[in-house]
């Protein structure tokens, strides 16, 4: 199939890119290389060193044989995205292209008001794009398991059942993201939700929980393709936070009490779960939303079986907990569905001991690069 993959360069994007030629899609990435820019801007950067994307598609190329082409370009330039979906015509456009730091989109009002304009603005252009292009091509949105929250009941999959009044009806599932960059996938989700029913767009919209690890099969071949890891306290996500700061030396920070309860998932199986969206286009009209993690955990459990991998490796690794910098609920009641993806041949690859530890070694091998200045938390929710 021909598939763009937007957001191509990121964390998510890149495996997905590759996973998808190597499976004989004809793949074109779009980015803007923006977030690379948010790391200079944060003078942050990838524990891992990742090469410049034009050098990372050669090496596929001469891997694997394998073209993948690059649009370097905003999807906020209604022209630009215009010109490359015209010429690319394509049959799935896979969207991961957002800021999708909660803490980089509270810092203050103009992180606020960027991550929803860039967020909310790309999104409403790929939709009118393929309305105007390509209208049978399939949209495979990123959302997030962040936009329900926590609620005291059962998350369902995008969807669930009311009684009211004496009258039933199926309705979107409650929204209570926590963060303004959460908000702008609930709006994403409305603006889809929206479009399918007026003009028969097909979406799939995938509410991901939280991904850890970062090697795939592909990015493994060649030290030129590996993907990026972040562990700074913007962009460096729970689990492979926790991972970097045991190969350092430092304190696991565990946020007040570490009840958090999140879904998450290997960044094999973000690879594997796009790639069923694909296969499995939502119909004419359809708005579908899977729930995309495979195993929930709380914050402070993840952060002991870091600490004992480490211990195991000779490592001395204590658990803190800091104050919280977020506004959240850290103790609450959390059972979220996962099943639609699985019906449809999800394998997961569940976290074990052997998993920490082979993330671990990848955050000792590069481990001079951490700037430690960065690990601590330094963006408030008030
Ligand atoms: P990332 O920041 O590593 O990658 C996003 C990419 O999109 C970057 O390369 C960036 O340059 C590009 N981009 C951003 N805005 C753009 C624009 N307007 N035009 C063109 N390119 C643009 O993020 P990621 O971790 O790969 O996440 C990808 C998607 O998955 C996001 O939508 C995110 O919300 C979602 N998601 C991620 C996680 C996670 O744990 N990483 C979990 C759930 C959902
Ligand atoms: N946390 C800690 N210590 C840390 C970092 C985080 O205790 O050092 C806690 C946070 O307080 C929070 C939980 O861990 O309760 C998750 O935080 P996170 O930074 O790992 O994840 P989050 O901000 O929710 O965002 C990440 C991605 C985002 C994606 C989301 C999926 O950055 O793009 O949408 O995970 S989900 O959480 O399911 O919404």
């Amino acid at each position: 199939m021909k598939i763009i993959v937007a957001g191509g360069d990121g964390f998510c994007g890149w495996p997905t890119a590759l996973y998808l030629s190597k499976q004989g899609h004809d793949v074109a990435i779009i980015d803007s290389i923006i977030r690379r820019k948010w790391d200079d801007e944060l003078r942050s950067n990838s524990l891992t060193p990742i090469a410049s994307l034009e050098a990372r598609v050669d090496k596929w190329d001469e891997i694997s044989g394998n073209r993948i082409k690059t649009y370097i370009g905003d999807i906020n330039h209604y022209d630009f995205l215009q010109e490359v979906v015209r010429q690319e015509q394509p049959e799935a456009f896979v969207h991961f292209a957002e800021q999708r730091s909660a803490p980089y989109s509270m810092i203050d009002r103009e992180h606020a008001v960027f991550t929803q304009v860039n967020n909310v603005v790309g999104t409403l252009n790929v939709l009118y794009v393929i309305k105007e292009l390509v209208p049978d091509c399939h949209l495979i949105k990123l959302g997030t398991m962040g936009e329900y929250g926590t609620p005291n009941i059962d998350i369902e999959e995008g969807y669930i059942e009311i009684e009211h009044n004496g009258r039933k009806d199926l309705l979107p599932y409650p929204k209570q993201p926590g963060s303004m960059y959460h908000l702008s996938k609930v709006h994403d989700s409305h603006n889809i939700m929206f479009t399918c029913k007026a003009w028969g767009i097909r979406a799939t919209d995938l509410n991901q929980g939280i991904v850890y690890g970062l090697h795939t099969d592909e990015t493994q071949l060649d030290e030129m393709l590996i993907n990026r890891l972040d562990y700074d306290s913007v962009f460096g996500t729970a689990l492979n936070r926790f991972i970097i700061q045991a190969a350092i030396g430092h304190d696991l920070t565990v946020y007040g009490k570490g009840g958090q309860t999140r879904g998450f998932l290997n960044i094999k199986d973000t690879v594997r779960c796009i790639e069923i969206a694909v296969e499995n286009p939502a119909d004419k009209g359809e708005f579908r939303v899977f729930n995309q993690f495979t195993e929930e955990f709380s914050v402070l459990e993840l952060a002991k079986m870091v600490k004992n991998v480490a211990n195991k490796k000779g490592l001395s690794t204590n658990v803190s907990h800091i104050d919280n910098p977020r506004v959240e609920l850290e103790n609450h009641y959390y059972n979220a569905m996962h099943t639609k993806l699985r019906n449809l041949g999800l394998e997961a690859q569940l976290l074990t001991d052997e998993v920490i530890g082979s993330i671990l070694d990848v955050a000792l091998k590069y481990k001079d690069h951490v700037i430690v200045n960065n690990v601590l938390p330094t963006v408030t929710w008030k």
